[in-house]
């Protein structure tokens, strides 16, 4: 009996590599289990890598793990309404998961694309780069040069591509999309590819599905609405990268921490729309998927049994994270005509929150070194954006420098690395060639 009920789990376990061993037993779906904890034949998962990436006895998955073929059967095309795993079975093993059996077989076959690379803190979920003062810590570079230097100065450098860019052209054809996702709906792509511990800081948008060709990768979830001002300071919404905040998670329950999923080769995760969510690769990974292009209303499976509990773990409403939304920021200073004093007390009030922030980490038990370059990152472009309103909307040049200085002495003291990267003036992008230099 025991053997039966972990035969499908070990099948789905052993395979690093592209799917083409038996196709596991459908698990079956029972929408009454699997709340807050995976169901009893799931856990054997639990490993020790995965364990020491949470650092703490805490199940590694929070959300229910699911067969798509189960699913579907029982739900037809509706969605679960709330995050879950799809377990690899017949249905999920598209082309693919077969294609890449790791990054070796990636880079042979796309080495030679050209593609662009940032650190966490400055990655397309967040809110930093959004605003127009140039990311300057983007790396161009083929990806095999990338990945040459992903042990070394390019650690955390990250390839994410949303909307297909040269490299996700290419590797579409090789890929698949799992039948339950596959509608004529026009979506955008997702293609991510890095080594361990990269991945994207916490940010929400449409819904999404996501496949996992090789490589684990650890998931991170709140709510939509839920991200209390005490998460916020931990996990730094749309700046802090998942390696910065997963050690101040240690021992703490879900609520007080996100919601956290370890996804493996060939799973796919889904996400409804406007759920928080931030990742940390735990291996060399390449992901992708979809999401809708507009915000898209219905067809989802509603299953409060499992969706009310997930909720209820997070109590507390969500906070107005002042110095996390850099945009509302901004569209509160054109509110008020770019008004200098307004404008600079603003931008004030957020780098001394970044630079507190930083100054805690220690406390809190984060990963300091990389909440001090994300904090350092974000005061320069704090600084950027002084900078650009002085020359756009006329800014008193003294009034600036005095604020800016302090912002880019504050980012120096952090992380002096970061700060020459994105605080020098007229730094374009790097441009690597075969070497790292
Ligand atoms: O795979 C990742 O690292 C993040 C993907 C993600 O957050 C997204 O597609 O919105």
């Amino acid at each position: 009996m025991l053997l039966l009920l972990i035969a499908p789990v070990a099948v789905v376990r052993a395979r690093n590599g592209p799917y083409s061993g038996p196709v596991p037993p459908t698990y079956g779906y029972d929408a009454t289990s699997a709340v807050l904890q995976r169901p009893a034949w799931a856990k054997p998962r639990r490993d020790a890598a995965a364990a020491s990436a949470f650092g703490d006895a805490q199940p590694e998955c929070d959300v229910p793990i699911y067969s798509l073929t189960a699913w579907k059967r029982a739900h037809g095309r509706d969605f679960p309404d709330h995050p879950c795993i799809f377990a690899a079975d017949a249905s999920t093993a598209t082309r693919g998961f077969a294609a890449f059996p790791d990054m070796d077989r990636f880079l042979a076959l796309f080495g030679n694309e050209t593609v662009e690379a940032l650190p966490g803190y400055a990655q397309a979920g967040g809110q930093y780069c959004a605003i127009n003062v140039g990311c300057r810590v983007k790396i161009r570079a083929t990806l095999s040069d990338l990945a040459s230097q992903w042990t070394g100065a390019l650690a955390g450098f990250y390839v994410s591509q949303f909307g297909c860019g040269p490299l996700c052209e290419r590797v579409l054809p090789y890929l698949g999309v799992p039948e339950l996702f596959a509608d004529a709906q026009p979506r955008t792509m997702n293609l991510l590819v890095g080594p361990a511990r990269t991945g994207l800081p916490f940010h929400y948008h449409q819904r999404t599905w996501q496949a996992l060709s090789f490589g684990r990768k650890a998931w991170f979830l709140v709510p939509p609405g839920r991200m209390s001002d005490d998460l916020a300071r931990v996990v730094g919404p749309r700046i802090w990268p998942g390696d910065g905040f997963v050690a101040a998670t240690r021992g703490v329950p879900p609520g007080q921490r996100p919601l956290r999923c370890v996804q493996y080769p060939g799973e796919i995760i889904w996400l409804p729309e406007n759920w928080w969510h931030a990742t940390l690769n735990l291996d060399a990974s390449v992901a992708y998927g979809q999401k809708p292009l507009l915000p898209e209303p219905g067809r989802l499976a509603h299953t409060p049994d499992v969706r009310t509990p997930l909720l209820a773990a997070f109590a507390t409403p969500q906070a107005t994270l002042p110095w996390f939304e850099l945009i509302e920021i901004r569209a509160s200073m054109q509110r008020s005509g770019w008004d200098a004093n307004r404008g600079l007390a603003l931008l004030e009030r957020t780098a001394a929150a970044l630079h507190d922030a930083a100054a805690s980490a220690v406390s809190l038990g984060s990963d300091v070194a990389v909440i001090h370059a994300a904090a350092a990152f974000g005061l320069c472009v704090l600084a950027g954006s002084a900078d650009n309103s002085r020359a756009k909307h006329g800014w008193p040049a003294s009034q600036v420098a005095t604020h800016t200085a302090k912002w880019r002495r504050a980012a120096s003291t952090l992380d002096n690395a970061t700060c020459s990267l994105q605080c020098a003036e007229n730094c374009p992008a790097r441009e690597i060639g075969g070497h790292w230099h």
